[in-house]
């Protein structure tokens, strides 16, 4: 294991040597421009030191779509060397410091092991996720139609089996949430009965929710489509939602960005969860057609902001159990995974910082006199602010890297995991 390479803290601050100087002087100004504005910078720079978003355990692996995987050099192998990069990207930029791990594609075969090398390494974990949309070698009864709401009990008893497994699991880790996305669904009119597959689901999250320790939530993702593309039984909000509602305080709905159909309003999504108390958390993507999975923040950056603007608010306002978990689910086709996750948590950062940046008082002036040009104004003003500097300042004085692409490309840590690392055949990662 000491054989292994790893980007030191003395390499890091040497590289940051390069753009200290202009990183002052940036941060200088900008610090001028905010306090004209009645902004504190040294506030806003540890609010950005304060944000945090997990990493997903495969999505240091290159992803890929449904029809091939290209995959890059040294890639890690299994999840000790896929900790060892999400520690990296972690060491880098600061804001990653937990893992959400993926069962089973990452099981480990000792969870306590698995806990004191991460934490070695800085890292905790975040949400459980459980796999029933494909089926496992090793496994009984297949997927192929449905697993938590499928006609067989006993296909449906195999599935909450193993999401009790995954909390188990998640127990020795010290997570603190589990995440159901089930593919289940139907590719033709007539496949399912749209009632009693969902009474079904509910008949199975019961035992699961049953199983959770009392300082858990589970999260449940909904998607529009894909795998099955007429039907899916967790398809909106709506469902996930009722779904909630009908299971208990502890079941919250996660929002994953991707999974909308094109043009849908998320952020007034996030506004309606966040009312009704069951906004369990993010996966953050990208999307320009479907459940693409492009890099967070990469074609649609002022949504990004939009979405932190309710967050924000919501967190300003003193909203009551209001915790929702962060976490990147993107899917890296033509760029190093640990390039991606790094730059995604990067502009999540800017946007909760530029929603920070929003006069609400404004705002909320303009709404109650019917302004919508000074709304949008009061918005925009935030938005086109360059922070840069404050997520620059809060990296490099928590030890990370001032420009951590320039720095992880300097360090040749990929070329050195390629030599550490020969290509191994079936790696486990996709994107959920
Ligand atoms: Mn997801």
């Amino acid at each position: 294991m000491t054989t292994h390479f790893e980007i030191n803290d003395n390499f890091i601050a040497e590289q940051n040597q390069k753009a200290k100087a202009w990183l002052e002087e940036d941060y200088e100004h900008l610090g001028k421009q905010l306090r004209r504005r009645g902004l504190n910078i040294e506030d806003l720079t540890a609010k950005a030191q304060a944000f945090q978003v997990a990493v997903p355990s495969w999505g240091v692996g290159t992803g890929g779509t449904r029809f091939a995987r290209f995959p890059g050099i040294g890639e890690p192998r299994g999840i000790y060397e896929k900790l060892a990069d999400c520690a990296t990207i972690n060491k880098l930029v600061r804001a990653t410091g937990a893992v959400s791990l993926h069962i089973p594609w990452d099981k480990p075969d000792n969870a306590a092991t698995l806990k004191s090398y991460a934490s070695e390494r800085g890292l905790t974990f975040d949400a459980m996720n459980s796999n029933t949309f494909q089926d496992q070698a090793d496994q009984k009864l297949s997927y192929r139609f449905g697993s938590l709401t499928h006609p067989d009990a006993a296909v449906r008893a195999q599935a909450v089996e193993h999401n009790i497994e995954c909390i188990e699991i998640g127990k020795t880790l010290g997570s603190k949430a589990h995440t159901v996305w089930i593919g289940d669904g139907g590719n033709f009119a007539g496949q399912q009965h749209f009632r009693k597959t969902l009474e079904r689901y509910l008949e199975s999250m019961r035992e699961i929710y049953k199983a959770l320790p009392d300082d858990w939530r589970v999260f449940m993702e909904h998607k529009m489509y894909e795998p099955a593309f007429y039907s899916t039984v967790i398809n909106d909000w709506g469902t996930s939602y009722f779904c909630a509602t009908q299971l208990g305080e502890k079941a919250k709905c996660l929002v994953d960005l991707g999974h909308h159909a094109p043009n849908v309003n998320i952020e007034m999504i996030v506004a309606r969860l966040i009312q009704a108390g069951k906004l369990g958390g993010f996966h953050f993507n990208d999307s320009k057609y479907g459940d693409d999975d492009l890099d967070a923040g990469s074609i649609k950056p002022f949504q990004l902001f939009l979405i932190f603007n309710e967050l924000v608010d919501a967190q300003t306002d003193g909203t009551p159990d209001f915790n929702p978990a962060y976490m990147l689910d993107q899917s890296h086709n033509v760029t190093d995974p640990i390039e991606s996750l790094m730059m995604s948590a990067v502009e999540l950062q800017r946007a909760y910082v530029q929603a920070h940046l929003v006069d609400r008082a404004v705002l909320t002036e303009a709404q109650e006199n019917c302004d919508p040009m000074r709304a949008l104004q009061t918005l925009k003003q935030a938005f086109t602010m360059d922070v840069a500097p404050i997520i620059a300042a809060a990296r490099e004085r928590a030890g990370g890297a001032i420009d951590p692409l320039a720095t992880y490309r300097a360090s040749q840590y990929r070329q050195h995991k390629a030599a550490e690392r020969p290509a191994a055949i079936g790696i486990s990662a996709g994107i959920v």
